[in-house]
């Protein structure tokens, strides 16, 4: 379909969800303003931490109201299995491997272990295009709230295209969840206000002086990344709901995933309150799996930083009123660099923008198409405390090939028969094993990833001791 068809078949398409009476106003769209984008990008928030995911002990009554209204994709993928590469994936459309920022900043040294990992990008560089910038001809307001993780000041938010840095700085974490917070792009509240909640206050002072225009609130919260740090009187009620057996048991955690929902619900408010919600995009996703020793991803294995299920996939919701069917599943794979895309085609419209990984998921969202299948790739030349090794994957329909670089040894997944991935495939589908490998490899040269290289100083005792 060319462009202009495809825009108008779009158009025509939302009409006829909308019914008569807002097809006027859909006609007139042209002429308004593109949609506000609201993106919540929450830290190290796993698979299964959410109620309309599964959780029996977290309460989000909030993020599944939001689910109820839109669309919920079940086999959504963090970019990396930890922080930093995520959010430069999330901003720029781009794999963390092509941008050569494939670690948290600044990562860990592991001197003795079989391979040294590449020296990787320590900020996000200037030229990368970000989505703040390319949406500043569109005329969008835009701010970043929370946490940024892609460099110091001079590579900040505001170096970044954001006309707002509430709380970015190169911090990994909060030094603390409660004023004074120790965070420099923070003025302290009065003392004991909670991190979460201010955040919430920042975000929705932004949408509040913006409502005439054209806004993109990234909103990247510290929660519910470690220190795990909550309010007191919440703690205690989940302490006495914990259950025999669930393995998500942990009353802080469980606290700080409630401010996170409070903190959705709240922006859902100010967007009702302010007549704004019509025609705002919320998306709500995660950086990288839960941390496997305060919360669980069962039944996905393992959790973040590593390569297996419970690292990368995550919740995503999105909810755009009046275009997404309310209360919709879409189980199609999908990535951190998709939403680039997507974003710029619900601001702009379809046509082309800045290259990317990605792909727009407006036809999925929107229920006018499919899009093209496709691999989904990651490179993670790091050692992780949690378990990683260096390594890559590929996912192609439901196979998913592991490829550890150390030794070059292969574990491949059926994810539609094995989604905990129990059973290696790699030697009875060895065949299947091989082509994704050769795609692998073939994508690793295409990005111009950065590989680890045999380490001189090699020591396996010393390596296992210092892990
Ligand atoms: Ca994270």
């Amino acid at each position: 379909m060319k462009q202009m068809d495809r825009r108008l078949f779009l158009k025509e398409a939302g009409a006829a969800v909308l019914g008569a009476g807002a097809a006027a106003r859909a006609a007139g769209a042209v002429e308004k303003r593109p949609p506000n984008v609201v993106l919540f990008l929450i830290d190290d928030m796993g698979w299964r931490d959410v109620g309309c995911y599964g959780s029996r002990f977290y309460e989000t009554p909030n993020i599944d109201r939001l689910a109820a209204q839109g669309m919920r994709f079940t086999q959504a993928y963090a970019a990396c299995p930890v922080c930093s590469p995520t959010r430069a994936a999330v901003l720029t459309g781009k794999y963390p491997a092509r941008l050569h920022l494939t670690d948290w900043i600044p990562g860990h040294k592991h001197p003795y272990a079989k391979l040294l990992p590449p020296a990787f990008n320590q900020e996000l560089p200037h030229e990368a295009v970000t989505l703040a910038e390319a949406l500043k001809p569109a005329g969008y307001a835009t701010a970043s709230v929370g946490k940024w993780h892609l460099g110091g000041p001079d590579f900040g938010p505001e170096a970044q295209g954001f006309d707002v840095n509430a709380g970015g700085t190169h911090q990994g974490q909060p030094p603390s969840y409660f004023s004074p917070y120790g965070i420099p792009a923070l003025k302290d509240g009065p003392e004991g206000e909670y991190l979460t909640d201010r955040l919430t206050d920042e975000a929705v002072a932004f949408i509040e002086s913006n409502r005439e225009r054209p806004f993109f609130l990234y909103f990247p919260h510290y929660a519910v990344h470690t220190p795990i740090q909550a309010k007191k009187d919440v703690q205690a009620r989940y302490a006495g709901r914990v259950r025999d057996g669930d393995p998500q048991n942990n009353p802080g955690y469980a606290a700080m995933v409630e401010a996170v929902d409070q903190s959705v619900g709240r922006v859902m408010d100010a967007l009702d309150r302010l007549g704004l919600a019509e025609d705002t995009v919320v998306i709500f996703t995660s950086d990288n799996g839960g941390l496997g020793r305060v919360t669980s991803n069962a039944p996905l294995r393992e959790g973040k930083g590593t390569l297996y299920e419970g690292g990368v996939r995550e919740p995503l919701i999105v909810r755009w009123p009046g275009r997404i069917a309310a209360g919709s599943l879409c189980g199609t794979p999908v990535c951190s660099v998709d939403f680039f895309p997507t974003i710029m085609e619900i601001a702009t419209g379809p046509g082309p923008g800045p290259l990317t990984d990605g792909e727009s998921l407006v036809p999925l969202l929107t229920g006018t198409g499919d899009i093209a299948a496709r691999d989904l790739y990651w490179h993670y030349p790091h050692y992780h405390p949690l378990g990683a090794t260096p390594g890559g994957i590929v996912r192609r329909g439901n196979h998913k090939l592991i490829e550890y670089y150390e030794d070059n040894r292969l574990e491949l997944y059926d994810l539609a028969a094995d989604p905990a991935e129990t059973k290696n495939l790699a030697g009875e589908m060895s065949e299947k094993a091989e082509e994704l490998r050769r795609a692998l490899h073939g994508w690793l040269l295409d990005v111009d990833a950065q590989m680890p290289t045999s380490n001189p100083d090699h020591d396996p005792v010393r390596a296992a001791q210092s892990k």
